[in-house]
């Protein structure tokens, strides 16, 4: 139970941040993300959430102020918990329940509720600990401010501001922290450059190959992983890299016509990369926070023809990069288990049965997002299990945690691979105690994959340096890494509704289950075009209906995309003019 001086702590703090009027959050696919000005009561009561969690679990938790892909007006706040992971999903409605609390008393009955729900009791000195950060935006400090006060309102809570960091670093650093090694920034540019190193020399021990594969141009989003990525490229001098769009004065907007989401929806050239300069050229974008990644090159020549609003670019989305980081891993393995062929030859069906371990289980986490030739792919040639989920990392990382190695990528861009405890301390045995040097050295190289891959949440950083190692290891060309499968031509859309949670869907988010009227068009809409799929939910991070169509042309997949989007508009209430 809550003493009284608690709970005039909390009060007295509480008043200071009135609840915006006629506002209701909703904690969303990764946290609360409004116009910024309208969030300061939101993020006090996640500071008071984050510190209650963390009283609870006897562990820090971390708050981070961004709102990753949206526009610089607005912001947003993402919990980590003690995992490193997202918060828990049991306690999101917490969050609910307390961002949307319409007073001070109302609040505080949540508060004592928890505490009393989670059976809350520790409140000794400093017992409670929470990492708070910020990205770019304007509005960051001010509503870290906020944080530290909901924080700090609990009392027996210490807050730590890191400071301005990407999503993925400041998880990171709750993982880290929570597991008693090193957490700073400067550690967490240490680990990733130096596993990066490592598996840069075993390249260079197997291959002999000591040249430099051409830079990697990388589309910051004028966001905080642009800073982050020249320090990263200080570290690590066999990475060439140049960065555009870092935001810097005089230069372009947060996110606009820039950044991950933009170039994976739209498919065009994001600012700053022109024709016919960048002709051929290995490219990448991350998004505002830092979180998600994809690749992208402009071709020499286009040869399906069509030139409708795509085609400026060839994308390498999220499902491409799980392809790839699935080649190398079974590559790997492969080698572990016996077989003689090298990674770039690893393209039949098996499973992984390694000498002394046994089966490693490996899978690649999808959602209904992933492009069919994709899912096929990884299946048919890679041989792996597929798993789906619905959208959000929250539930791609919990499904990849049940395997000895979890990659997950949602098409967007956000994803890692996972590795489970007890793998990994077999890899760390096996690098050493193999007899053969090429296991020991398949060994190592997964040893500094786990160490260098974020494994608390998708990392645009770590994932670009996870691409560069693999691109080296197979020889291969941005181009060559394309050609592993042809996508099936795909649209993404969004149309504004009044209420977007009139649309229910089924848990793995492919049909609508209310309206109903809605999926019967839709379907009735699928049958018109050859190879046609297509489905739509409400977005948990936007104001929008997300539409996606896939079919056997780009032209098909357009116009069912399109007819799509007007369905929605008149069957779940569609505002503004007509798509
Ligand atoms: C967040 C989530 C992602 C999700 C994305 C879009 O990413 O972490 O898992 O795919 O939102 O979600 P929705 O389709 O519901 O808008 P981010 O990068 O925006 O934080």
């Amino acid at each position: 139970m809550m003493e009284l001086e608690d709970k005039d702590l909390l009060r007295k703090q509480a008043a200071l941040f009135p609840l915006s009027k006629g506002v209701k959050f909703s904690y969303g696919t990764a946290g609360f993300r409004t116009d910024a000005a309208l969030l300061p009561s939101t993020v006090f009561r996640m500071g008071v959430l984050a510190a209650l969690r963390s009283l609870c679990t006897k562990r820090a938790t971390g708050l981070m102020i961004t709102a990753s892909h949206n526009p610089v007006h607005e912001n947003g706040v993402k919990l980590a918990d003690p995992s490193g992971g997202m918060l828990n999903v049991a306690w999101e409605p917490y969050s609910d329940m307390l961002a949307n609390a319409p007073d001070v008393e109302n609040f505080l009955q949540i508060v004592e509720h928890i505490v009393k729900r989670e059976n809350i009791q520790s409140r000794n000195a400093a017992s409670g600990e929470v990492l708070l950060a910020r990205d770019t935006r304007p509005s960051g400090e001010a509503l870290v401010s906020a944080a530290r006060q909901g924080v700090e309102a609990v009392r027996g809570t210490v807050a730590h501001d890191m400071g301005v960091l990407t999503t993925p670093q400041l998880h990171w650093m709750v993982r880290s922290f929570n597991n008693g090694v090193p957490a700073s920034e400067s550690d967490y540019f240490h680990q990733l450059s130096d596993s990066f190193r490592m598996l840069v020399e075993l390249w260079h021990a197997n291959t002999g190959d000591s040249t430099h594969s051409e830079e990697l141009i990388v589309d910051a989003a004028n966001g905080v992983g642009a800073s982050k990525l020249t320090r990263l490229q200080h570290l690590t001098t066999s990475l060439g890299l140049q960065v555009r769009n870092s935001g810097n004065e005089g230069g372009g907007l947060l996110n606009d016509g820039v950044g991950a989401d933009f170039v994976q929806k739209e498919k065009v050239l994001p600012h700053g990369f022109q024709l016919p300069a960048d002709v051929g050229k290995r490219c990448a974008s991350i998004d505002g926070d830092a979180d998600r990644l994809v690749y992208f090159y402009i071709p020499e020549k286009h040869e399906d023809g069509y030139s409708g609003p795509v085609c400026t670019l060839h994308l390498l989305d999220g499902d491409k990069i799980a392809a790839i980081f699935g080649l190398f891993i079974i590559g790997q393995l492969r080698i572990l288990a016996g077989y003689k062929s090298s990674v770039s030859d690893a393209t039949t069906a098996h499973k992984a049965v390694v000498p002394g371990y046994g089966e490693v289980k490996v899978a690649v986490v999808q959602t209904a997002y992933a492009n069919g030739a994709s899912t096929n792919y990884i299946k048919q040639v890679l041989g792996l299990e597929v798993a789906t989920t619905p959208t959000g990392v929250k539930h791609l990382h919990k499904k990849a945690e049940q395997y000895d190695i979890g990659i997950y990528f949602e098409a967007n861009g956000h994803g890692t691979i996972l590795f489970n405890e007890i793998f990994s301390q077999w890899l760390q045995d096996a690098s050493v105690q193999q007899k053969e040097a090429e296991h020991r050295q398949a060994a190592k190289r997964l040893v500094a994959v786990n160490e260098m891959v974020n494994q608390a949440v998708g990392d645009a950083l770590s994932g670009i340096l996870m691409v560069e190692v693999v691109l080296r290891y197979q020889g291969w060309s941005v181009e060559q890494w394309d050609s592993m499968y042809k996508d099936l031509p795909s649209r993404q859309l969004k149309v504004k509704v009044k209420d977007r949670a009139v649309i229910i869907t089924t848990p793995d988010e492919t049909r609508v289950a209310s309206p109903s009227s809605l999926q019967e068009a839709i379907d009735t809409e699928v049958g018109k075009y050859k190879g046609g799929r297509a489905f739509v939910r409400p977005s948990g991070t936007e104001d929008v209906v997300r539409v996606y169509a896939e079919a056997s042309s780009q032209q098909s997949a357009d116009a069912l995309a399109q007819a799509v989007c007007v369905l929605v508009y008149h069957l779940a209430g569609g505002v503004g003019p007509e798509p």
